[in-house]
C-alpha cells in the first residue's frame, strides 16, 4: 500500500511514520512536509532510507495532485497546531488548516483515493470541570480559538466532500498527545527542558484546566485502527481516559524530575483558555476493538522525560527562539 503521511515531519506524523516503518512491511510512505517551525527532517533521520521525503506544501495544489495520483492513501496530519501562535498571527492556521486541506480533498476527489483525516477534541470547545458529560462524535461543534476554529472548519469540508462528492473518508478527533519529538513550545516538553535548563516550568492562570492525555504511540495505533476496520464517512474520537489539570502535570514533572514539586510559577493566563477537555471513546473501542497500550499516565510521562534527557540535540536547537517567543507573551 502506497501512503502519503502529510505533516510527517511534525510530532505526532513522525511518530506514525516510526511506528508504520516498524510494524508494516506492506506500507511504502512518502512524507509530504512543508518544514515550518514546527517541522524536523531530524525526526524522521532513523527511517530516512525507508521512506521518500517531499519537502513541499499541502496547499500547492499541483505537487499535491501529482502526489495524490500516486498513492492507495492519504493520512493527513499536517497544520499549524499551536493555540498560543493562533492568538498572536492567525493567517498561517487559515491557510494550512482550511485552504491546505481544501486542496488535499480536491486531490483525493480526483483520483479516488481514501482519506483519512486527523484533528482533534478541541473543535467541540470546552468543559466545566464539574460537568460529568464527555465528548462524543454527536457533540456539537463550538472551537474557542483561531486554530480550533481552522482544525472544525476543515473537519466540515471533509464531511461535506465525503457527502456530496462520495469521497471515501474517515475522520478522527484526538485529545492531547504526550510523547517522543513533540515541539518544545508545547505544555509538556517545555516544562520538562525548563526543569533540565534549571528554570522553573511556567503554569497558566491557576493550572486548574484538565487536558486528557494520550500517548502518541496509541493515537497511532488508533489511526490503523480506523484506516483499516473503521466505517466510511464515520467520526471517531481518540482517547484513553487520561483527564488530568495542569497543576498536577506540572508537579509530577517536578517530582519525576527530582524537584520540589511546587517549584514552578503561575503566568498570565491565555485567553479564552479551554477548560477541560474528556474524550468517550467508546465507538472506538466497542466497534473496532482498539484498546491503548499506555496504561499509565505517571509511566509514560517518565519515559518521555527520559527521551527529552537523552535527546538533548534533537531539541535544543528550538528551545532558546520558542522562549523568547514566550517572552513577548509574558507568559
Ligand atoms: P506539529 O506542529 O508538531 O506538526 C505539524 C507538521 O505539519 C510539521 O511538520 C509542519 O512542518 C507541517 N506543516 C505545517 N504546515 C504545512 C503545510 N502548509 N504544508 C505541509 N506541511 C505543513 O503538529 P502535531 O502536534 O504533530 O499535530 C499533527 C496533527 O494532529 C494536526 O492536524 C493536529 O491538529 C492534530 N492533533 C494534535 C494533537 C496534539 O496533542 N498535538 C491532538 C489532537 C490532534
Ligand atoms: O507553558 C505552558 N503552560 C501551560 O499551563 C503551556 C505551553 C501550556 N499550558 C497549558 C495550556 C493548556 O491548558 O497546558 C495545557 C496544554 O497546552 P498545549 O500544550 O499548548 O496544548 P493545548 O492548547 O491543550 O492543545 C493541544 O492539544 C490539542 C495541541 O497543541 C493541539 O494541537 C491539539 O489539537
Amino acid at each position: 500500500m502506497r501512503v502519503l503521511v502529510t505533516g510527517g515531519a511534525g510530532f505526532i506524523g513522525a511518530n506514525f511514520v516510526h511506528q508504520s516503518v516498524r510494524e508494516r512491511p506492506d506500507v511504502r510512505i512518502t512524507v509530504l512536509d512543508a518544514l515550518t517551525y514546527a517541522g524536523d527532517e531530524a525526526s524522521l533521520a532513523a527511517v530516512a532510507d525507508k521512506i521518500t521525503f517531499v519537502r513541499g506544501d499541502i496547499a500547492d495544489a499541483e505537487l499535491v495532485d501529482g502526489l495524490v495520483a500516486d498513492a492507495d492513501l492519504v493520512v493527513h496530519f499536517a497544520a499549524e497546531s499551536h493555540n498560543d501562535n493562533s492568538l498572536s498571527d492567525p493567517w498561517p492556521f487559515v491557510r494550512t488548516n482550511v485552504v491546505g486541506t481544501f486542496t488535499l480533498l480536491e486531490a483525493v476527489r480526483k483520483h479516488g483515493v481514501r482519506y483519512h483525516h486527523i484533528s482533534t477534541d478541541e473543535v467541540y470547545g470546552d468543559l466545566e470541570l464539574d460537568d460529568p458529560a464527555k465528548f462524543t462524535a454527536e457533540t456539537p461543534y463550538n472551537p474557542s480559538s483561531p486554530y480550533s476554529s481552522t482544525k472544525a472548519s476543515s473537519d466540515l469540508l471533509v464531511r461535506a466532500w465525503a457527502r456530496s462528492f462520495g469521497i471515501e473518508a474517515t475522520i478522527s478527533n484526538c485529545s492531547n498527545n504526550y510523547g517522543p519529538f513533540q515541539h518544545v513550545e508545547k505544555f509538556i516538553p517545555r516544562q520538562v527542558t525548563n526543569v533540565i535548563d534549571g528554570v522553573r516550568p511556567k503554569l497558566y492562570g491557576t493550572g486548574q484546566n484538565v487536558r486528557d492525555w494520550i500517548h502518541v504511540e496509541d493515537h497511532n495505533t488508533a489511526v490503523w485502527a480506523i484506516i483499516e476496520r473503521g466505517t466510511i464517512g464515520q467520526t471517531y474520537l481518540i482517547g484513553a481516559d487520561g483527564e488530568v489539570d495542569n497543576k498536577t502535570v506540572v508537579e509530577t514533572i517536578l517530582e519525576l524530575m527530582g524537584s520540589e514539586p511546587d517549584a514552578y510559577d503561575l503566568v498570565s493566563d491565555r485567553p479564552g483558555h479551554d477548560m477541560r477537555y474528556a474524550i468517550d471513546a467508546a465507538r472506538l473501542r466497542d466497534e473496532l476493538g482498539w484498546r491503548p497500550q499506555y496504561g499509565s499516565f505517571r509511566d509514560g510521562l517518565a519515559a518521555t522525560i527520559d527521551w527529552y534527557r537523552a535527546n538533548e540535540a534533537w531539541w535544543r536547537p528550538r528551545k532558546d527562539a520558542t522562549e523568547a517567543k514566550y517572552a513577548t507573551l509574558g507568559r
